[in-house]
């Protein structure tokens, strides 16, 4: 947090650096009138942006599923990102992109809004359940996902009322975090996080097809249980497997990796930080500082 105490906060908003109190978009814009857009959240850690490329190319994918043109290449895109760490003077950040369909008439018509919006912000911010590592209680919740026939959660919408909702139905329970179920009643993912079980040594974790983002920190942590040698498996896991696991555990840019301990009052395993979540998250954090796994800011 000291690191910017002093200074003024630096946004890109469509090829300009604003100031934080003058950076601002029209109330025209359809990301805010309609939720019509998509957006990234990223790391930096000591100087490297974490998996760039990675958030970069899915932006891209996103953008292109609804058919919004960026009005960058990736390159300048990866530029302006690195720009706004660099004028913020942040080595460690969390970074978000935020491409709209831009401000327009009222009325969903795309053709509306003859220029998207695209705004790329930094900030010091803190793992979201804390610097610490230590197991969080979690419920399931009475919401499903979003069908992929209603909006496909691989992509990374504007549209989070249903993820908003799970947590503030976590929140009013007094727990960390909701579990959603996808439409067939199968684990699909918390409110920003993707889900992991350990079971006798064997990780699994539910399949891109069953209503999940193709999250970036699951990638990497699919990876790094490949890479340690234990068997995983990406397919439907049931609620009895999730209540039943040694060890459950949660992945994502603002949580990063995190055991869960205790799911709607049943205690996960031993109730205590497993080891091989132990094990994922020290790998974890030799990749965050890895300049291979990421774009230095320079
Ligand atoms: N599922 C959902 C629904 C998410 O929104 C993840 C999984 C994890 O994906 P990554 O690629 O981050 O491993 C997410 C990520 C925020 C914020 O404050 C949201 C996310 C990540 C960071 C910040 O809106 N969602």
């Amino acid at each position: 947090m000291s690191e910017t105490k002093s200074l003024s906060i630096y946004a890109y908003v469509n090829g300009r650096y604003l100031e934080k109190d003058k950076a601002s978009v029209s109330i025209y814009d359809h990301g805010f009138l309609y939720g019509d857009g998509v957006y990234e959240a990223i790391r930096a850690y000591d100087g490297i942006v974490f998996k760039l490329q990675e958030h970069i190319d899915r932006l891209c994918e996103s953008a292109k599923s609804v058919k919004i043109e960026l009005s960058v290449t990736k390159d300048e895109l990866t530029g302006i990102v690195i720009e706004v760490l660099k004028k913020n003077q942040l080595k460690n950040g969390y970074v978000r992109i935020v491409l709209s369909r831009g401000a327009g008439k009222m009325g969903v018509d795309p053709r509306n809004c003859p220029e998207p919006t695209l705004v790329v912000m930094a900030e010091p911010r803190e793992p979201l359940f804390g610097k610490e590592v230590k197991g969080i209680a979690a419920m399931l919740s009475s919401l499903r996902r979003t069908p992929s026939w209603a909006l496909d959660p691989r992509i990374k919408t504007l549209n989070y009322l249903n993820n908003v909702l799970a947590k503030i139905e976590a929140i009013e329970a007094g727990v960390e975090e909701a579990i959603m179920l996808n439409e067939q009643g199968y684990v699909a993912e918390t409110s920003t996080e993707n889900i992991f079980v350990v079971k006798r040594g064997v990780i699994a974790t539910p399949h891109t097809s069953l209503g999940i983002l193709k999250g970036i920190t699951r990638d990497v942590v699919i990876g790094i249980a490949k890479e340690l040698g234990y068997p995983l498996e990406e397919r439907e896991l049931t609620v009895h497997e999730l209540y039943n696991a040694d060890e459950v555990f949660v992945t994502g840019t603002a949580a990063e990796i995190v055991p869960i301990v205790k799911i709607s009052g049943r205690i996960i395993g031993d109730g205590k930080v497993g080891p091989v979540f132990s094990r994922i998250i020290a790998r974890f954090r030799e990749l965050t500082h890895s300049p291979t796994e990421g774009v230095a800011i320079g």
